[in-house]
């Protein structure tokens, strides 16, 4: 309509020119993948000048390329925090520089005045609602849970386990047996889900597996079934992302479950920062995207299909 194409317009016109540099962790998940190239799409549709370090996962380059846009003078900075602490400094620096700084995807335990705002899920509820459905999939059977935890230190990791632990208090049946970090990458998920299912007689003792992220399920997947078992019937799967190879792995009923998280971080940063550097309008503190859960009873084939469009 006339009225979509004048905001669409009006849009690009507020961030047109601006410098803005992004402070991405890496490209460890499908999922961050997909936020780096929908956040490239956006900022080039709202013709704005991105500026874009990967940190390969260490935060020493992501404070290294922050202090490298303050040099630069940027219009603003936007960064993924690949852990919680550490930040203080940093974004002080910016906020002598007056350079508004927004956080994507992850959170910082740092004073709140530090940055604009902060895009992301509730990952509490991420986790609350994968163990929810665990809780329901199971009953009342005994059931021995083992854990993929996200990056060790970031905000995902921490709250994930914390809401899937809320969600299976009370539940005695269900117990967390073995929890190991594996980094949010498929590899290192395929590694230690090797381990636990050694340790676990062969895998025989363990009923599901619960993953940070999709990426591990995926490795967790590979694991099982390297081990003669048969991923989603055998070991429950799952974890957090909604990426398309979960879907793939769904269709294939290789998956259980899985609590949808989107790439799109960028659109409202953008539009937060928009209204900011227009006329000082402050945007939320916390701006929570949607946590949905997925199963394989809502047509994965189709789920796939229609993210692999969506930049992944
Ligand atoms: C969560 C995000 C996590 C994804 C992973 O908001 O930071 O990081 O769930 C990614 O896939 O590695």
């Amino acid at each position: 309509s006339l009225a979509t194409a004048l905001t669409s317009v009006s849009l690009a016109q507020d961030l047109q020119g601006k410098v803005i540099g992004f402070s991405q962790i890496g490209s460890e998940s499908g999922w961050r993948a997909a936020e780096t190239s929908v956040t490239k799409q956006q900022a080039a549709d709202r013709g704005i000048d991105l500026k874009f370090a990967d940190a390969q996962q260490k935060q020493e380059n992501q404070i290294k390329a922050i202090r490298g846009f303050i040099a630069q003078g940027v219009d603003a900075i936007m960064v993924a925090p690949v852990v919680a602490t550490g930040w203080d400094d940093v974004l002080t620096e910016a906020k002598e520089a007056e350079i508004p700084v927004i956080l994507l995807d992850r959170g910082v335990d740092a004073p709140e005045d530090l940055y604009l705002t902060s895009v992301a899920s509730d990952q509490v509820k991420e986790g609350r609602v994968a163990g929810e459905w665990l809780v329901a999939e199971i009953g009342d059977a005994d059931c021995k849970v083992v854990e993929l935890q996200g990056t060790v230190g970031s905000t995902p990791a921490i709250n994930r386990k914390q809401g899937f632990e809320e969600a299976i208090a009370g539940h005695d049946n269900i117990t967390i047996a073995r929890s190991q970090t594996g980094d949010f990458t498929r590899s290192k998920g395929k590694e230690v889900m090797e381990g636990f299912i050694k340790a676990e007689n062969g895998g025989a003792y363990i009923c599901a597996v619960y993953a940070h992220n999709d990426d591990m399920a995926v490795g967790a997947i590979q694991a099982i079934k390297d081990a003669g078992l048969k991923p989603g019937t055998d070991i429950k799967v799952v974890s957090i992302d909604a990426v398309p190879d979960i879907f793939a792995a769904m269709a294939a009923g290789e998956a259980n479950a899985t609590v949808e998280l989107t790439p799109n971080m960028a659109g409202p940063a953008f539009d937060a920062l928009s209204a900011y550097l227009a006329d000082g309008t402050a945007p939320e503190k916390f701006i929570i995207t949607e946590s949905k859960l997925y199963t394989p009873a809502d047509n994965p084939q189709g789920e796939y299909d229609t993210r692999k469009g969506l930049g992944y």
